[in-house]
């Protein structure tokens, strides 16, 4: 373990430097979204130009450093789905404002200075790992500490907003993937399908018996000062050139993660994520939840 942080680029040059790594996967960032109203420049320096410092220490090594940034679906903001690689950007907050500057500088460094440098615009990606903070996991614990009778209510802000969500371990393969190219390129990740908030509220809810309108309610507070609202990627792209198709969809992710979050509360879970999980992911990660 070497320490870093991404506001402090001396270390990061010097960790850079001294271990000379293959491969960099950068995914550190201030990462929530609302979060990002409330401290935008500490976002744009963490989130933004975090990128710019490892992208210029690496360029400065003079290693042949790999490097595969994580930008976000939330570059795209306000322009209609479905995105792929060509869609405009039209950010909505200071983090994806901020992703959207690290999005052109690894794709400034590819193209000035022949750094295998990519981009990986992925959708929302989760998993029974996700923080407790992200809307999902929000709702997979409630159902669980509300059949478990240590919580009473659900408070949510809108739930129009459509996303497209996947199940993040198929997302860490394919940002591996990324790197294994001959070639340095940019790359769209989703399923393609897109739910609402209020689907996703229904589906878990729903899996347990519950009827989620005695439980979730309205709190302003988390409403967001502006939202995108419309996302769905086309993956045609890593479809064709990695030949990348999710198993995990919509329904089974919702039922995983709920599955989770029932034995966390010392339920017994009603047993279909972790058997999808059983068939198509053994030996895997799901052991560990
Ligand atoms: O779960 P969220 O906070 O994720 P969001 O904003 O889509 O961002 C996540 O995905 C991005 C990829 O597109 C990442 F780049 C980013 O780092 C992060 O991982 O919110 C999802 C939706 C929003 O529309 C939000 O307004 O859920 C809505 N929502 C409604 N009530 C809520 C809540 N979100 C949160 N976090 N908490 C609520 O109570």
């Amino acid at each position: 373990m070497h320490y870093g942080d991404l506001s402090d680029s001396e270390q990061i040059s010097n960790i850079l430097y001294n271990i000379m790594p293959q491969e960099v996967y950068h995914l550190g960032a201030q990462s929530h979204v609302m979060v990002s109203f409330s401290m935008p420049e500490y976002t744009a320096n963490v989130s933004g130009i975090g990128t710019a410092r490892i992208l210029e220490a690496i360029r400065r090594s003079g290693n042949h450093t790999k490097f595969y940034q994580a930008s976000s679906s939330e570059m795209f903001g306000r322009t209609p789905s479905p995105q792929n690689e060509e869609s405009p950007f039209s950010p909505t907050s200071p983090y994806a404002v901020a992703k959207v500057y690290a999005y052109w500088m690894t794709k400034n460094y590819r193209l000035g200075y022949n750094l295998f440098a990519c981009n990986g615009i992925l959708f929302n990606h989760e998993s029974p790992r996700r923080g407790e903070i992200f809307v999902t996991r929000k709702i997979t614990m409630a159902v669980a500490n509300i059949l478990a009778k240590k919580q009473q209510f659900l408070y949510l802000g809108t739930l129009e907003p459509k996303r497209d969500w996947g199940f993040a371990p198929e997302y860490v393969e394919v940002m591996y993937q990324i790197l294994q190219q001959e070639k340095a390129d940019d790359f769209v990740v989703g399923t393609g399908q897109q739910h609402s908030v209020l689907d996703f509220v229904e589906k878990a809810f729903s899996y347990v018996n519950l009827r989620w309108q005695d439980y979730v309610k309205c709190d302003e507070k988390y409403l967001r000062p502006t939202e995108t609202n419309d996302l769905a990627a086309d993956s045609s792209k890593i479809k064709k050139i990695i030949r990348w198709t999710p198993k995990v969809q919509f329904d089974d992710l919702v039922k995983i993660m709920v599955d989770a979050d029932m034995r966390k509360a010392g339920l017994q879970p009603i047993g279909e994520g972790d058997e999808f999980l059983r068939k198509h992911f053994p030996n895997r990660w799901w052991k560990t939840d």
